[in-house]
């Protein structure tokens, strides 16, 4: 209840800030793009993880205002890197169900892209399954809408939730994100890599690429690229960093 106070005073007094975690091309890069991951800078309690904060700010009916800033300082992040000469760069930002049914946020992200002067097609828009599961009519009316609009559409957490393989060939995604779970154990158990290997099948199939998260080791790596996964994120590859971070030397390069 004390965080949640705190809460409402984050985004005024600016302790909201931003970490980027490199989501780099099978095997060995370049960095394709970077996760834009939220963080709380907490006067007291420090450096507070999403898990920490985000489902409050969602109960609380803070989320709105605070994906707003997300997606207005990851565009003003971007173009600072698009203006520096990188000029791949692409983030990936996180949208939750909230999000997704606040009825501006077409305008909210067609408003900051030309703010900021970049491409809606820089922008992947990363929703869960259950995200898409809640209202699946109306989610796939706005996820038509940002697509035919430029944005990329990607499938976080694949795997775990419950959407239908027909729910799932309507979908606009560009690209699913193997969820970390399937990826873990992948060196030691042949049915994670069944299943990776099927996901990354039915991707193809569905002209999507795939994105494997949670990579933390280089079996891991290995396995994944063997099986055919295009895009590889996790420790092993780039912890979340700060904006400065992310392109400094001995991090991923441009
Ligand atoms: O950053 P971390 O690695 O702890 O992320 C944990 C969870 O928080 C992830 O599921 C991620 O989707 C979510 N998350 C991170 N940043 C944002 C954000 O800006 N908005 C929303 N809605 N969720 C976020
Ligand atoms: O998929 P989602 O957006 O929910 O997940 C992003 C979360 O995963 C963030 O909290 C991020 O810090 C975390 N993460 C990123 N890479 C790794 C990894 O290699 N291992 C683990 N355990 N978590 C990771
Ligand atoms: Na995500
Ligand atoms: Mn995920």
């Amino acid at each position: 209840l004390l965080l949640l106070n705190d809460l409402r005073q984050a985004l005024p007094r600016q302790q909201l800030v931003l970490h980027y975690q490199p989501i780099m091309r099978a095997p060995d890069g370049p960095m394709a793009a970077a996760e834009v991951l939220i963080r709380w800078q907490h006067p007291q309690h420090g450096l507070l993880l999403p898990e920490a904060f985000i489902a409050d700010a969602e109960r609380a009916g803070l989320i709105v205002d605070i994906g707003n800033w997300v997606i207005d300082a990851a565009c003003r992040q971007l173009r600072q890197w698009l203006d520096r000469g990188i000029s791949h760069m692409r983030l990936a930002i996180n949208v939750s169900a909230i999000q997704l049914h606040y009825d501006r946020l077409v305008e909210t992200l067609q408003t900051a892209v030309a703010r900021h002067g970049v491409e809606p097609s820089r922008l992947t828009l990363e929703f869960t399954e259950s995200v898409a599961m809640k209202d699946p009519e109306r989610s796939l009316a706005i996820l038509q809408r940002l697509h035919r609009l430029g944005f990329r559409i990607s499938l976080d957490d694949f795997g775990t939730g419950y959407s239908s393989l027909l729910y799932l060939k309507q979908l606009p995604a560009t690209e699913l994100k193997i969820d970390r779970s399937f990826v873990t154990e992948i060196d030691q158990r042949a049915h994670d890599r069944t299943i990776v290997s099927a996901i990354i099948a039915l991707a193809r199939q569905l002209q999507m690429e795939i994105v494997a998260e949670g990579v933390e080791t280089p079996a891991q790596k290995q396995w994944l690229c063997d099986l055919g996964c295009t895009f590889l994120q996790g420790y092993l590859l780039g912890v979340p960093v700060p904006a400065d971070l992310l392109l400094a030397e001995g991090h991923p390069p441009a």
